[in-house]
């Protein structure tokens, strides 16, 4: 079985090499304390709001699983899994309602896998909101429909162009797309996002170089005031009602100020700080898993003497394509994977044991590897 299409139309097939996720979100909502955050990388945050700015930065994917192999397999190294976010300023509606998204921001935009909108839940006077009021959902109701009409002009343009080249020479394969657009056109009149729409593997396949914006699974992160951590529940709930039972879409808060604050601290203040602050833990592993999973993604691992390694594949990928994300030569000569799961694994902390007691099994190319397989590959080339 073919791993299948994930989430935001994007082709697996083309193996790109790590998945990015796009921070976008009004004038003065966090996006650059979140990035700066997320990435250890201080970048200057904003006096002047909305700028149009790329930044981009690799992040290691928490998973207290590989940490876990490492302290029992003691290798010399561990590598996580990674993503790569890139806060895209410049999303200012005050000039995108006139001129439509700056041809830059969009180009970056349209290439990520995913979306992580900040929405601003934080009061301060020295940086006023844009629309002048703290409203979480007035502000995803911006953004979201930047994204709306943005897929709408491609749609509408797409149409108009097929119309047409369908006068000029009656094909099948327009008469088909020209199908699929109407379809998403009225998607996107009723102001619905194409990640809500029901499409087939073909049509998502067929879509993918489109790079909608509304199809790209969406992350919402209410960034909230440091005073509000003990009402996230509250201050979340309307997001959360409207978006729980939607495809593709999560919602989740965090104070960025204080994530930035707790990412600087040594290991042992950031204990005391998190006692002082009453808070059981930072909010920003969470965050990052959530994004990792609404990019369809799962992760297996590798260990030797050198390395325990997490690899990231989408969901339903085969233990052939799998092996290909570590070499091309796995993948080529193939044979087969010895495969134990981490939580059989970590039961009897050893593979002699696992090997003993016959976990550890053998699969074949077509075995479709779960999230947290630990695999050795055999392969001849
Ligand atoms: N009190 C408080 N202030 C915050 C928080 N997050 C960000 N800020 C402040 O809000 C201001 C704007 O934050 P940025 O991170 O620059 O926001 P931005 O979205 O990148 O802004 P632009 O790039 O101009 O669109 C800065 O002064 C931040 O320190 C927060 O959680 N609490
Ligand atoms: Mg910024």
């Amino acid at each position: 079985m073919e791993a299948r299409c994930p989430p935001g139309f994007f082709d697996l097939t083309s193996r790109r090499l790590i998945m990015e996720v796009g921070i976008i979100g009004l004038p003065f909502s966090g996006k650059t304390t979140l990035f700066s955050t997320l990435t250890r990388v201080e970048v200057q945050t904003s006096h002047v709001s909305g700028k149009m700015e790329v930044h981009r930065g690799v992040v290691r994917i928490p998973d207290s699983r590989l940490n876990n192999l490492t302290a029992i397999l003691k290798p010399k190294k561990q590598v996580n899994a990674t993503v790569e976010y890139i806060e895209i300023g410049g999303l200012d509606p005050k000039n995108t309602r006139q001129k439509g998204f700056d041809p830059q921001l969009l180009a970056v935009l349209k290439n990520t896998d995913a979306l992580c909108v900040v929405i601003r839940a934080f009061e301060d006077e020295l940086y006023p909101h844009p629309e002048g009021s703290i409203d979480i959902m007035r502000d995803i109701n911006i953004v979201e429909s930047e994204f709306l009409l943005t897929d709408l002009a491609i749609v509408e343009s797409r149409l108009n162009r097929l119309e047409s080249q369908i006068q000029k020479a009656k094909s099948e394969s327009d008469i088909r797309e020209r199908e699929l657009m109407k379809k998403l056109l009225e998607a996107l009149e009723r102001e619905k996002p194409l990640r809500e729409c029901t499409l087939s593997e073909e049509d998502k396949f067929k879509l993918r170089g489109f790079q909608f914006l509304s199809a790209k699974p969406l992350l919402i992160v209410v960034n909230y005031g440091e005073a509000d951590i003990s009402r996230e529940e509250e201050l979340l709930a309307p997001l959360v009602a409207t978006y729980q039972n939607k495809a593709n879409t999560a919602v989740t808060g965090l104070c960025a100020r204080l994530e930035f604050e707790i990412v600087q601290l040594e290991e042992e203040e950031r204990g005391i700080f998190l006692e002082e602050m009453n808070i059981s833990q930072p909010a920003l592993p969470k965050m990052i898993q959530q994004s990792y999973r609404l990019l369809g993604l799962i992760s297996f691992f590798t260990f030797n003497e050198d390395e325990c390694r997490a690899w990231t594949i989408p969901q339903g990928t085969n233990a052939r394509k799998a092996a290909g994300t570590i070499h091309t030569d796995m993948e080529r000569g193939f044979i087969r994977a010895e495969v134990v799961h981490y939580s059989d694994f970590i039961r009897l902390k050893s593979i002699a044991k696992c090997r003993e007691q016959g976990i550890l099994r053998l699969e074949g190319k077509d075995y479709i590897v779960k999230d947290g397989d630990m695999i050795t590959v055999r392969f001849n080339v």
